[in-house]
């Protein structure tokens, strides 16, 4: 099929891969139904995907991935600059040289008996001066189709490009064996370019997200002075109409999607406050012709953690998942050929597969304390179908952000929210961010781990580097820039319980950051920052908490904090002289406000 655009560097580098790889056929997706019905067609016919009831899940389609292939893999993922230390001690490296060489073997006649889709994209609404294209090239069908949802697709990304740009992200992807062993994930910032195999599981094969929006992104932003965050952007509408956007940046499984689709409790809604979803993971963030930051979503679509969303907990995500959705690794329900995860509903259908494909009865399965979707289980969902999108979704100047919050899980040491005393000591905050691991990547569940700004797997280059950064924004920004916080919802008593009721009651810390933001309520100062007072965050028609328990979700033992700051030192220690100078500094004068 004969290519979709005259530009040559595309042509050239399509052909390229054409000639390692060797596919029998390729194919240019130009975004049409018509062609992505053929594959949706095709997938199905194959078994690599399953369509599900037309009637109560229209257009929704459910793929399981292999057992070994869950999550994003942190250890087989690596950033190849030409310089080691372009990469930083928290990334893995490998010379870009050696590891073309490495991996050219793999991809050699990967394709071949197979197809080759070349799939046009864009980060970000077409026409846009913040968004970006890139180029995926890939064997798997199940890519396609999430790149359909997760990004704007097709050939309109071709015309945003240009006839003779260069300024586009080359991503080569093959699901190959899928085996685990020779899986590789690899960002080349330097030459715009991504290199994954081996995998077929989300945030390792759809390349615009995690690859190209933060590790390739984040690099790009440094040079050019913008940044792109793992954060989700919300807007909040008041009463009076005024709409107040702010960022969040969470680790993976921490609660950005479940944030950003937040439905205020009745109180609030009573008033007249909503709350507008323009993204649930990833911000690019550029200063305005006000001086102010502006924040695009650079997404088209939401790839959400499915166990724990329900009716209750985040009715939006829900509604989001109804028609034109995949959903990948949840259990299906036998009775209806409808899906299932965790906390979807109180009782497991009778009659479901597992995520592995096993038949059970979901009683004595989850009973027996088995697990009917996978933790990691996730829906490709469409934004337009997000009851709460925003208005702003599309614009294409993004939307001003008069708050960043940082936030991780954390059972003890963090309060419920404070703020930072300045942007500096806001980028302190955001650095010294821990957070206990989660099932989104490989390896270990709830061990604690610093994860500065969400960043930890996706930062494209030096974490150092990335703080300087930072930095910089803020003497760019100056007096417009947003007001950095801290918040946690997961701090838990003695018997291991959350404390704070969190989801939509978030919205009573979110209404407390915004009137810190216009300057209409006091704070009380701390050793690590300003809190609220305790009276000054609205617990009304709350069952079961008191100003008391506000008290106490916002003390700040001094004991556990001069023991984190040992940890943080040894943390900034690998980072030798690319250790901002600042950071040090607001790593001193914290531990001597603690220890007075
Ligand atoms: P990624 O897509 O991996 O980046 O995850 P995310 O940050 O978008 O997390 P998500 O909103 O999907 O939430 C992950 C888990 O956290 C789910 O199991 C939620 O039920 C839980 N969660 C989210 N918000 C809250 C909260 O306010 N309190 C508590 N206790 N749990 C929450
Ligand atoms: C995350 O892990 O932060 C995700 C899922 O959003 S993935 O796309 O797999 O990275
Ligand atoms: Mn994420």
């Amino acid at each position: 099929m004969a290519t979709l655009t005259k530009n040559p560097n595309v042509n050239k580098w399509v052909d390229e891969m054409i000639a390692l790889t060797k596919p029998d056929k390729v194919m240019w997706l130009d975004g049409s139904e018509e062609q992505l019905d053929e594959l949706r067609r095709e997938a199905c016919e194959t078994g690599e995907m399953i369509a599900l009831n037309p009637e109560k899940l229209p257009g929704c389609l459910y793929h399981r991935t292999k057992p070994n292939d869950v999550a994003r893999v942190e250890d087989r993922t690596f950033i190849c600059t030409s310089k080691k230390e372009d990469a930083g001690p928290t990334n893995n490296w490998m010379d870009p040289k050696e590891m073309y060489a490495m991996l050219t073997p793999l991809y050699d006649g990967v394709m071949k008996g197979r197809t080759m889709y070349v799939i046009p994209y864009s980060m970000g609404p077409i026409g846009s001066p913040i968004a970006k294209v890139g180029v995926e090239v890939t064997d798997s069908i199940y890519v396609v189709l999430n790149m359909h949802i997760m990004t704007r697709m097709g050939v309109q990304a071709f015309e945003n490009l240009g006839d003779t740009s260069d300024d586009f992200v080359r991503g080569l992807h093959s699901k190959a064996d899928v085996d685990p062993e020779k899986r590789y994930i690899v960002q080349f910032p330097e030459d715009n370019t991504i290199w994954s195999i081996n995998s077929a599981y989300g945030g390792n094969v759809l390349l615009g997200k995690k690859c190209f929006a933060l590790r390739i992104a984040s690099y790009q932003g440094k040079n050019e002075g913008w940044m792109a965050e793992h954060m989700l952007i919300l807007g909040i509408e008041k009463p009076n109409g005024e709409v107040k956007y702010v960022t969040a940046a969470f680790p993976s499984a921490c609660g950005k999607t479940n944030l950003a689709m937040l439905i205020p409790p009745e109180g609030y809604k009573k008033k007249g406050y909503k709350v507008w979803t323009v993204g649930d993971d990833i911000a690019w963030l550029k200063p305005g012709e006000d001086g102010r930051l502006y924040a695009i979503n650079p997404e088209n679509g939401f790839f959400g953690v499915a166990p724990g969303t329900n009716e209750k907990s985040n009715y939006n995500a829900l509604a989001s998942t109804k028609k034109n959705t995949i959903f990948t690794n949840v259990a299906i329900n036998n009775d209806d050929n409808t899906v299932w995860w965790e906390k979807l509903t109180k009782e497991p259908p009778v009659n479901a597969t597992e995520w592995k494909g096993e038949k059970v009865n979901g009683v004595e399965y989850t009973a027996a304390g088995n697990k009917l979707a996978h933790p990691n289980s996730r829906f490709t969902a469409p934004a337009e179908n997000c009851p709460c999108i925003s208005p702003e979704f599309n614009n294409p100047q993004g939307v001003p952000i008069s708050a960043m919050i940082f936030g991780g899980r954390r059972a003890k040491t963090a309060p419920l929210v404070y703020q930072s005393f300045n942007w500096q000591h806001g980028t302190f905050v955001g650095s010294i961010m821990a957070s206990e691991t989660t099932a989104a990547a490989a390896g270990a569940v709830g061990v604690v781990r610093r994860d500065p700004m969400a960043m930890l797997p996706f930062c494209g280059y030096n974490m150092g580097d990335y703080w300087a950064h930072w930095l910089e924004m803020g003497k760019i920004l100056g007096d417009k820039a947003p007001k950095i916080f801290h918040v946690n919802w997961f701090r838990t008593d003695d018997e291991g319980n959350f404390i704070w009721p969190g989801f939509g009651d978030n919205m009573r810390v979110l209404d407390w950051i915004i009137s810190r933001c216009e300057g209409t309520v006091d704070a009380v100062e701390t050793p690590i920052g300003y809190e609220p007072k305790p009276e000054d965050i609205n617990i009304e028609g709350l069952d079961g908490i008191t100003v008391d328990t506000i008290a106490d979700l916002l003390t700040v033992d001094k004991d556990l904090w001069l023991e984190d700051t040992k940890s943080i030192e040894e943390f900034y220690s690998r980072f030798g002289d690319k250790l901002p100078k600042e950071m040090a500094y607001e790593l001193e004068a914290l531990k001597e406000r603690l220890s007075k």
